[in-house]
Parts: C-alpha cells; structure tokens; sequence
C-alpha cells in the first residue's frame, strides 16, 4: 500500500518509514512533490489538524494520505503546550529552543509535578472518503536537564521513568515501541481492518 505522509517534519518521516515498514506499507514523502499546497494549522484540536492535513494532501495528489498531529500535554501547565508544541517558543521556534522555553516555565514546578504525555492523533484518508482517526499517548516526565539526542522535539526532556532513560536516549527501535505515535499507528492498522 502506498501511503503518503502529509508531513514536512522529517523527525516524524523517519518514525513513518520504520512503522509503515513492519506493516508492508510504502510511505512518501512529499518531498518528490511540486506544488504541495501549505496546510494552515489553525485547528485548535489534534484531531482537527491531522484531518486538515491527510485531506489538504490527498486531495491534492489523489493518492490515501496520514497526517498526523501531535505534541506535549504538561499537567503543571494545564496541558500546554498541547496543539501549540511545535511554535511554543515563536513561529519557526527550533526544537532545541522550544523545549528551553518548556525548561524556564517549569523551574519552580517540584519533581512530583511535572508528569506530561505526548499525544498523537493520525487521519487516514483515500481520496473522497471519510478520514479514519487514531490515537495514542505516552507518559512521562519532564526532566530538568536534557539527555540524549535521538528523536526530534521534546525528546531531549522527556524522561521515562519506567525505562529510567531520557526520550532522546532510546534507539529509534525502542521509541517505536512506546511512542503515543507507534500506538496510533497500530490504532489506525485496527481500524482499517
Ligand atoms: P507537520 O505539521 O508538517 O506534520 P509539525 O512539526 O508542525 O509538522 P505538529 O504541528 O504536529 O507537527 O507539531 C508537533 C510538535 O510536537 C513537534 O514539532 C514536536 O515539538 C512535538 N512532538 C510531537 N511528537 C513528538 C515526539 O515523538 N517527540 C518529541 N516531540 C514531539
């Protein structure tokens, strides 16, 4: 099945590839593409931004589409920075940036508080069709220095405390197992079925 990821964050792409891999599907990248209209992320849930996403880009190539939207849910911060991860420390913020901002908020906050999940919800869409929608989370903590430099995003300090490691300190393996995005993906492969 080819399947093409209406994403341009290449951190997500290589997760994509791995997990579409185990399922004998073929992801594309937009990349290849010309024209590729911008999607406008102005959807004030997940859920909304990925559908945004598959849709914006399977209507325009004709082909089925993923679009995936996701970020850090920190309960200190009454679940920000939530849909806004990606431009919490400005727009075009770098990762490195956005998860120092997440660090200074959260200096006062004591260890027992500082518990967060990433969420992620994936649409599936084929050309003319309903999208079908997935989710999946990942608890954690937010750690006070970072480790590690695997992953993309807040993965430098998200700990783990089950696996007393760092986001960023698993292999791409090991984050495929966990990750609230693996978990969607294996929600959407049961959904479709
Ligand atoms: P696309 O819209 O093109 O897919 P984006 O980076 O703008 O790319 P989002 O709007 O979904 O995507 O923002 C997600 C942000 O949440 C991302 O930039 C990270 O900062 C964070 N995030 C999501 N999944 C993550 C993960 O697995 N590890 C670390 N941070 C993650």
């Amino acid at each position: 099945k080819q399947v093409v990821l209406a994403t341009r964050n290449q951190g997500k792409v290589k997760e994509f590839n791995k997990l579409f891999a185990e399922l004998g599907w073929e992801g594309i990248s937009l990349e290849g593409f010309d024209g590729v209209p911008e999607v406008v992320e102005d959807g004030d849930t997940f859920e909304a931004n990925a559908v945004k996403k598959a849709v914006t880009i399977s209507t325009y190539l004709g082909l089925p589409a993923v679009g995936d939207d996701s970020g850090l849910e920190v309960d200190a911060l009454h679940g920000s920075p939530g849909v806004y991860s990606a431009r919490y420390a400005g727009e075009n913020a770098t990762d490195e940036a956005n998860w120092r901002k997440l660090l200074g908020e959260m200096d006062s906050v004591p260890d027992e508080e500082r518990t967060a999940r990433f969420r992620c919800t994936l649409a599936f869409v084929e050309p003319g069709q309903d999208p079908v929608i997935a989710t999946g989370a990942c608890e954690g903590v937010i750690a006070r220095e970072p480790a590690g430099t695997n992953g993309f995003g807040y993965d430098p300090v998200f700990y783990l405390p089950q696996m007393g490691k760092m986001m960023a300190q698993l292999s791409p393996d090991e984050k495929n197992q966990i990750s609230h995005r693996a978990r969607a993906m294996r929600q959407l492969l049961d959904a479709l079925k």
